[in-house]
């Protein structure tokens, strides 16, 4: 059996949450455990559509998810919510809403210039040159984790490992 629980990820655009999450996801599968993807950019497409970047709509959409996630804990799921999140007291407001081992924050760490490099939909280039306002890291804040539970390096650790070492933790917390 396993214990419901929230995986949290933060961290900048393009620094591997969703990438992460994917391979967590299946990973967790394999092992015949019920979980639940939570995507911040594709809940933007649905349940969040009526919302923007600025800081309360940020605020709003990290509200909400966090209101689904404890919904799909209650149920027994394992969450995995993507979501920049980029405000101490927005992560901190959503932890709250769960138990003590029931939520796990996991800093997607990676350097900017990194994930200025990869900008895999080629939104840093277009933030950079006046076209997106509001973009985590260019003209908004992203307030880096100060008590993580997990802190992944993603310029320097390969996906397999990251998702080892988050699994390695829920282990040890006897969530899995
Ligand atoms: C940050 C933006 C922005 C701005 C569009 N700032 O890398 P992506 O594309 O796929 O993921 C990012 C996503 C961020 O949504 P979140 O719900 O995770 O953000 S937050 O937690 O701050 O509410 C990015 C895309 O949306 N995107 N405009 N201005 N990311």
């Amino acid at each position: 059996g396993h214990s419901s629980c929230a995986i949290w990820l933060t961290g900048l655009s393009g620094a591997g949450k969703s990438t992460i999450a994917c391979e967590l996801e299946l990973t967790l599968h394999r092992r015949g455990l019920r979980t639940y993807l939570l995507d911040g950019d594709n809940l933007r497409h649905g349940i969040n559509a009526d919302l923007g970047f600025s800081e309360a709509d940020r605020s709003e959409n990290i509200r909400r998810v966090s209101e689904i996630a404890k919904l799909f804990v209650d149920a027994g799921m394992i969450v995995i919510a993507g979501l920049i999140s980029p405000t101490r007291e927005d992560r901190e407001k959503a932890r709250h809403r769960f138990g003590e081992r029931e939520f796990f924050e996991v800093y997607v760490e990676c350097p900017i210039e990194v994930c200025k490099e990869r900008d895999p939909k080629g939104l840093y280039k277009r933030a950079l040159a006046g076209e997106i306002r509001n973009f985590t890291g260019i003209d908004a804040v992203y307030e880096p984790p100060e008590n993580p539970d997990i802190v992944l390096h993603t310029d320097r650790m390969a996906v397999s490992d990251c998702v080892a070492e988050i699994i390695r933790e829920l282990e040890e917390q006897g969530v899995v």
